[in-house]
């Protein structure tokens, strides 16, 4: 293991749990601390014995984090929608180009507005994500930084998916490590993973094409790894990649895991179809991923990556109530508290756009979990008492 892996020293598990013998197999390595490899974790999506595969799961889960699960009282704010790869990411609903209706770039006066909620003293954590702006470079978010952090110097910015920082790179002619630098002296403290898709380059062609190929993802997040800026990462699943291609992708960044440790989390993104071209052409308006397709993502993240401690659903994209049965197939982090989410719903997301502090306790409560609030490095904040397990809605 390389220093910040986190294999946890025993996993233990009921074997009688396990229906299928590709997943007996699979347990077989878990418990004697083998690596999987990608055939492993191909043969998991392949198997329907999601009971043996969330066992699984479970165990590792339990080995590294106990009965905590953990939550950021965070907001997401997005600056600007105008994207100049509005025409071929196929499967975005958020994006505009400058003149088209519904196009928005904020001021800083309007970044401040929507900030404020930070005033209410929860909210901990800025989620900041936009389209790639041609008027959006280096200077507007340092300005954007400097302004935040000034008026709320204990507020965590975590802003920009590499993509982003590509885009300023090339419009500003400087490479992504002094974009970086230059983006963490006006404030940037870590980076979250959108961005990621499917990193294969068929899919990409397919769904995203002219978008930052996946090894370029992969170099700018090694980048900021370097400078010592932490990152999250993602992949976008239920479109048209194969299990083949989620394998390799998620190869990627257990290796790249391997070299740097610096990922905190990985969160697999589901598919929303709806309000977006590649929807429309698949003919899946109206649908979304499956439930069992869910959880095997959460699943086979918590299990091939091995390296990672913390693996987050987002509530917003596979509903609360999907969310906190996760929370027994390997997941041990939740998106918190968001407020006023955009993306997802411009694509026919029917979730809330934000979830209250209780309504949060109360998913993590109703799952027999321990609710406890982190900082944006998993520092505890607090922990929350668990009455006894009652039957609680969602
Ligand atoms: O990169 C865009 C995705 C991502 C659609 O790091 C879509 O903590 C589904 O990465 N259906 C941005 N997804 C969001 C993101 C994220 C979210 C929460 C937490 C973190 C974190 C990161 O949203 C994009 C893209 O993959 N997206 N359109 C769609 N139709
Ligand atoms: Fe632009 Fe991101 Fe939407 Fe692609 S996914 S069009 S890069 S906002």
């Amino acid at each position: 293991m390389p220093e910040g892996g986190v294999r946890p020293a025993r996993v233990d598990f009921n074997d009688a749990r396990l229906s299928d013998p590709a997943v007996r197999a699979v347990g077989d390595k878990i418990r004697s601390g083998v690596r999987l490899t990608q055939a492993d974790g191909a043969a998991l999506y392949r198997s329907i014995d999601l009971i043996g595969i969330g066992t699984l799961a479970d165990a590792v889960n339990r080995a590294k984090n106990g009965d905590t699960v953990t939550f950021a009282c965070n907001q997401h704010i997005n600056p600007t929608n105008i994207c100049t790869l509005r025409k071929t990411c196929t499967f975005c609903g958020y994006a505009r180009l400058p003149k088209e209706e519904g196009a928005y770039r904020y001021t800083m006066d309007q970044v401040l507005e929507e900030a404020a909620h930070a005033a209410d003293g929860l909210t901990k954590e800025w989620h900041i994500v936009g389209g790639l702006d041609m008027q959006a470079g280096l200077a507007y978010y340092q300005e954007m930084f400097r302004t935040l952090k000034s008026n709320f110097p204990h507020v965590h910015i975590k802003a920009l998916t590499a993509v982003e920082i590509a885009h300023i790179a090339r419009i500003e002619k400087m490479s992504w490590k002094d974009v970086l630098m230059a983006l963490r002296d006006a404030g940037l403290d870590t980076m979250p993973g959108g961005g990621a898709e499917t990193f294969s380059a068929a899919v990409r062609d397919q769904i995203a094409g002219k978008k930052l190929a996946g090894a370029d993802y992969i170099g700018v997040h090694r980048a900021a790894h370097e400078l010592g800026i932490r990152t999250n990462c993602t992949m976008l699943y239920g479109h048209v990649e194969t299990i083949e291609e989620r394998m390799e992708h998620l190869q990627m960044l257990r290796d790249l895991q391997d070299e740097t440790a610096g990922f905190l989390a990985y969160i697999p993104l589901a598919y929303h179809p709806d309000d977006n071209v590649l929807g429309e052409a698949l003919g899946r308006q109206g649908t979304s991923t499956s439930g069992v397709d869910d959880l095997k993502m959460l699943a086979v993240g918590r299990l091939f990556l091995d390296n990672f401690t913390h693996i987050k659903s987002h509530w917003i994209m596979v509903t609360q109530a999907l969310s906190q049965v996760s929370l027994h197939f390997g997941v041990n982090d939740l998106e918190g508290t968001v407020v006023r989410e955009k993306i997802y719903h411009a694509v026919g997301a029917h979730t809330p756009q934000g979830m209250t502090l209780d309504g949060l306790l109360q998913l993590i409560r109703g799952a027999g979990k321990i609710p406890t609030e982190r900082d944006s490095f998993y520092n505890v904040i607090r922990t929350f008492e668990t009455p006894a397990a009652e039957p609680a809605a969602v």
